[in-house]
C-alpha cells in the first residue's frame, strides 16, 4: 500500500501536507476496499452471533493490523514525520456496550473471521452509544456519546424490514462494520436502526421521552430502566434488533435454498445472554406464517439456536411482565403461552416454567427450553450453573450444558496495545504465538534469564510512563511513573467491590497518616462507569473521587499513595492501562463474577492478579501456580453456603473488628466530609454497616494481607519478572482463537475449508 499515492489521488497532497483527520479518513476509505476484497463466497451454514451489545473499541489500527498493514502504514508515515499513534486520536470510540460483555462479543467477531468462519455479528446502532461519563464536583454526570460521524466505519445497505409492534410498525435498515479476519476472510457487523430515529428527542445530558418509541428507538444502548418506560423501550429495542435479525436468517437461508424444516442446516445463532431471547418465538411465529406447522416450527427452532448465560446474579436475569409483552409485542405472547403449557404438561416443577405466578416471563427459562446448547463462560460459572442456580434444568438437560471458559483477542491486546512486549517474545519464540497461543509457554525457558527479565521490566516501565503523559494529557494528572501501578477497572457494581478497594485505600492512608509508609509508593487507579440509575454505585465513585481529592492535596501522603480515577473508561483507556499494570485488581465476590476477561488482558501483559477464587481467576491460578499469583478471600462454596443460611451479619464485623470500623468510619469522617457530599458518604456508610451484601467485611483482613504480600514481593524486581514473564508465559489458553475453536467444535459445527477435507 502506498499512502502517497492514495493522498495524492484522494487531496492532491503529499503526506506532510494532510491533516490527522485527512489521513485517518483516507486509511479507513482504504481499508474497507481491501477488506471487501476478502468477502468470501456465503457458505450453506451460517453463524449469527446477535448480541445487544458490541463493544468493538477503535477500528483503524486493528484493521490494519488484521489485513497485514500496520507496519507499513506505521513506516510510512514515520518517513515523513507523522506519527500513527496520532492519526489514531482521531477515531471516535463507539460506546455500544456496557462491558465485559459486549467486549467478548467484538473478541468473538474477531476470532470468528480470523479463524475462517461464517459468521456475522447482528446488533443495534445505537447513535449514542451508553453515555459518556463526565466528573463534575467529584461525581459522575452524563453526556451522550455521539460516534456516527462522516468517517464512520458504518456502511449503509439497501437491507429493509418491517418491524410490527403492539400499536404501530417501523421500517429497519441495515447498516453495516466488517470484520477483518487477520490473514482471513471478512465478515460482518449488522447494526440495525430505524429510519424514522430522531436524535432532536434528546434534551439535557441523556434524558428524552421515553415513549416516542419511533423517534428513540436506537439513540441509547440500555436506557435507564428504573420506570416503566424504560423498561417498556428496552422491550421494544430487543424485539425490534431480534425481529430484523429472524427476518435477514429467513432471508438469507431461502436464498441458498433452504426448506424451513432443514433452518438447521443453513444456520446457528448464538444468543448471547438473556438479551436477544426474543428470536426464539420470533422465529418460531415466521416459521409459521411461511407455512411451517408449529410443532415443525419449534423443532427447526429448537435445532438452531444455543445461548450463553453470563451471570448468576438474580437482579441482572431478564424477567418481562407477560403485560408488557402484550403491549409492546403481542404477537409473541400466543406463542409463548403454547411453550409455556407444553412445558407444565411435561415438567411438574414450577422452577422451570417459562411464566410464573406473577405473571412474569423468565428469559432464561424459555432459553434453556428451547435451545439445544447452554454454555457458561468459565469453568467454575459452568459448574454453579449445573450445581446450584440452574440444577433444576440440569436434570431435565444434562446433555445441552457446556462451557466455554471466556478468551480475548491477542490481536488487539497484545499486537496491537504492547507493540514492544510483541517484539520481544518474537524474538525470543518466534512468530508460532501469533498462531498457535499454546506457544506462549516456550517463554518458560528464559524464567532465570536475567537480560530477559531486565528486558521485560524496561518494557513496564516505558508503558507506564507511556500511561502517565497520556493521564497528563487527557485530564491534567500527573502520576509518579515510578510508583506500583495498581489498578481496577470495570463496570461499576457492588459484587465487582470496588468499594473493597477503596477501604484498602483508607486504611493505607490512614497508616501513613500514623507513619507507616510503604517501603515504595502506590498509584491505585479506577476506571468505570455506574449505571445512572444504580445510587449506590454512584455513591462509591463519589468515594473514590474524594479519596483522589484527599491524597493528591495532603502533601504528607502524596509521595506515597495516589488514587486515580480515569474519566470516562472505555476500550481506548484499557488499551492503554492494561499493559502499564503491575497489579490487576479481580476482587469481585467469590461465585459472583461469571468470567472476566480484563484479568487475562492484565496478565497476557504482564500485570499480577490479585483476586479472589472467582470466574476466570480459578483458571488462571491453575495456570500460574501459588507462587505467581495473589488470591485471598472465602471460597465460592463458602459464600454460597454463607447466603442460604442468611447467616451473615455486617453489623457484628464492623463492631467487632477494629480495622474495618476505623477504615469504614472515615467514610463519614471531618475530613471527608469536608471534600464530599454528606448525604452520598452516609448513605454509603449505612449501606456497609448494615447490610453489606457483597460481603467485604468478611475478606478484609485476608485482602489486607495479600495487598501487602505483592507489594513486599514488588521490592525484589527479578523475582516479581519472573512472576510477570510465568503470567505471559501461561495466557496461552485465553485466546479467544481457542474459545471460537470450541465454540465451532461443539456448538456451531460449520463447515470450514479443514471438515471438507476431512470428508
Ligand atoms: C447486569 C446487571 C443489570 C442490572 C442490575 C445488575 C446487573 C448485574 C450484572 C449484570 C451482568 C449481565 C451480564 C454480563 O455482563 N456478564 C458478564 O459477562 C462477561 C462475559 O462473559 C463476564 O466476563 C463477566 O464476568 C460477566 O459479569
Amino acid at each position: 500500500m502506498n499512502l502517497t499515492e492514495i493522498l495524492k489521488t484522494e487531496y492532491g497532497k503529499s503526506i506532510p501536507a494532510c491533516t490527522n483527520a485527512e489521513i485517518y479518513s483516507a486509511l479507513l476509505k482504504t481499508v474497507n476496499r481491501l477488506a471487501q476484497e476478502n468477502r468470501k463466497p456465503n457458505e450453506k451454514k451460517k453463524l449469527y452471533y446477535i448480541s445487544a451489545e458490541f463493544l468493538i473499541g477503535r477500528l483503524l489500527s486493528n484493521n490494519l493490523i488484521n489485513l497485514g498493514l500496520y507496519d507499513e502504514v506505521k513506516r510510512q508515515l514515520a518517513e515523513h514525520g507523522r506519527d500513527i499513534g496520532e492519526i489514531e486520536e482521531c477515531e471516535p470510540e463507539p460506546s455500544l456496550g456496557n462491558g465485559g460483555l459486549g467486549r467478548l462479543a467484538a473478541c468473538f467477531l474477531d476470532s470468528i473471521a480470523a479463524l475462517g468462519l461464517n459468521g456475522d455479528g447482528v446488533g443495534l446502532n445505537y447513535h449514542f452509544g451508553l453515555f459518556r461519563q463526565v466528573f463534575e464536583n467529584n461525581a459522575q454526570t452524563t453526556q451522550p456519546d455521539p460516534w456516527i460521524t462522516e468517517d464512520s466505519w458504518l456502511i449503509r445497505t439497501d437491507v429493509t424490514y418491517p418491524v410490527k409492534f403492539g400499536n404501530m410498525e417501523v421500517s429497519a435498515r441495515m447498516y453495516d462494520i466488517l470484520v477483518t479476519g487477520c490473514k482471513n476472510r471478512t465478515n460482518r457487523l449488522h447494526l440495525f436502526d430505524i429510519e424514522s430515529v430522531d436524535e432532536s428527542v434528546v434534551g439535557s445530558g441523556i434524558s428524552f421521552d421515553k415513549s416516542d418509541i419511533a423517534k428513540n428507538l436506537t439513540l441509547f444502548l440500555y436506557p435507564d430502566d428504573s420506570d416503566e418506560d424504560g423498561r417498556l423501550l428496552r422491550i421494544y429495542q430487543q424485539y425490534f434488533m431480534v425481529s430484523c435479525a429472524a427476518q435477514l436468517i429467513l432471508d438469507e437461508a431461502v436464498a441458498k435454498g433452504c426448506r424451513l424444516h432443514d433452518l438447521a442446516d443453513y444456520a446457528v445463532v448464538q444468543i448471547n445472554d438473556t438479551h436477544p431471547t426474543m428470536v426464539i418465538p420470533e422465529l418460531i411465529r415466521l416459521l409459521m406464517e411461511r407455512g411451517l406447522p408449529m410443532d415443525d416450527a419449534i423443532a427447526a427452532v429448537q435445532k438452531t439456536c444455543a445461548y450463553t448465560n453470563h451471570t448468576i446474579l438474580a437482579e441482572a436475569l431478564e424477567k418481562w411482565p407477560l403485560s408488557y409483552l402484550k403491549k409492546a409485542v403481542p404477537q409473541l405472547v400466543p406463542i409463548i403461552e403454547v411453550l409455556d403449557r407444553r412445558i407444565r404438561r411435561k415438567f411438574d416443577d414450577k422452577s422451570v416454567y417459562l411464566i410464573d405466578s406473577d405473571e412474569r416471563v423468565h428469559m432464561a427459562h424459555l432459553d434453556i427450553h428451547c435451545c439445544f446448547s447452554v454454555n457458561g463462560v468459565a469453568s467454575l460459572h459452568t459448574q454453579i450453573l449445573k450445581e446450584t442456580e440452574l440444577r433444576h434444568f440440569y436434570e431435565i438437560y444434562p446433555e445441552k450444558f457446556n462451557n466455554k471458559t471466556n478468551g480475548i483477542t491477542f490481536r488487539r491486546w497484545l499486537l496491537h496495545c504492547n507493540p514492544a512486549l510483541t517484539s520481544l517474545i518474537t524474538s525470543l519464540i518466534g512468530k508460532g504465538f501469533m498462531e498457535d497461543e499454546a506457544e506462549l509457554k516456550r517463554l518458560l525457558q528464559y524464567r532465570s534469564n536475567a537480560d530477559v527479565l531486565q528486558r521485560l521490566l524496561a518494557i513496564k516501565a516505558a508503558k507506564k510512563s507511556d500511561l502517565k503523559a497520556y493521564l497528563q494529557k487527557r485530564q491534567g494528572i500527573c502520576i509518579n511513573e515510578n510508583s506500583i501501578f495498581d489498578i481496577q477497572i470495570k463496570r461499576l457494581h457492588e459484587y465487582k467491590r470496588q468499594q473493597l478497594n477503596a477501604l484498602y485505600l483508607i486504611h493505607k492512608y490512614l497508616e501513613i497518616k500514623s507513619g507507616k509508609k510503604p517501603k515504595a509508593p502506590i498509584t491505585a487507579i479506577f476506571g468505570a462507569k455506574a449505571a445512572p440509575a444504580y445510587t449506590i454505585a454512584q455513591d462509591i465513585i463519589h468515594l473514590i473521587l474524594c479519596l483522589q481529592e484527599l491524597t493528591a492535596n495532603d502533601p504528607e501522603v502524596s509521595p506515597h499513595l495516589n488514587v486515580v480515577m480515569v474519566e470516562n473508561y472505555n476500550v481506548t483507556w484499557a488499551e492503554k492501562l492494561i499493559p502499564a499494570c503491575d497489579i490487576s485488581e479481580q476482587i469481585s465476590l467469590a461465585s459472583k463474577e461469571a468470567s472476566g476477561t480484563g484479568n487475562m488482558k492484565f496478565m497476557l501483559n504482564g500485570a499480577l492478579t490479585l483476586g479472589t477464587e472467582d470466574g476466570a481467576n480459578v483458571e488462571i491460578h491453575e495456570l500460574v501456580g501459588d507462587e505467581n499469583i495473589y488470591i485471598f478471600g472465602d471460597s465460592s462454596d463458602a459464600v454460597v453456603q454463607r447466603y442460604a443460611q442468611g447467616s451473615y451479619n455486617a453489623a457484628e464485623y464492623y463492631k467487632k473488628n477494629p480495622k474495618i470500623r476505623r477504615a469504614v468510619d472515615f467514610i463519614t469522617s471531618e475530613t471527608m466530609l469536608k471534600i464530599g457530599d454528606k448525604e452520598r458518604l452516609e448513605r454509603l456508610s449505612r449501606e456497609l454497616t448494615t447490610k453489606d451484601w457483597f460481603m467485604t467485611f468478611p475478606d478484609f483482613e485476608d485482602y489486607i494481607k495479600a495487598r501487602e504480600q505483592a507489594y513486599a514481593d514488588y521490592e525484589n524486581r527479578m523475582e516479581w519478572a519472573e512472576k510477570m514473564l510465568v503470567n505471559i508465559a501461561s495466557a496461552g489458553y485465553f485466546s479467544s482463537d481457542r474459545t471460537i475453536a470450541e465454540y465451532q467444535r461443539d456448538i456451531w459445527q460449520l463447515e470450514t475449508a479443514n471438515t471438507e477435507e476431512d470428508m
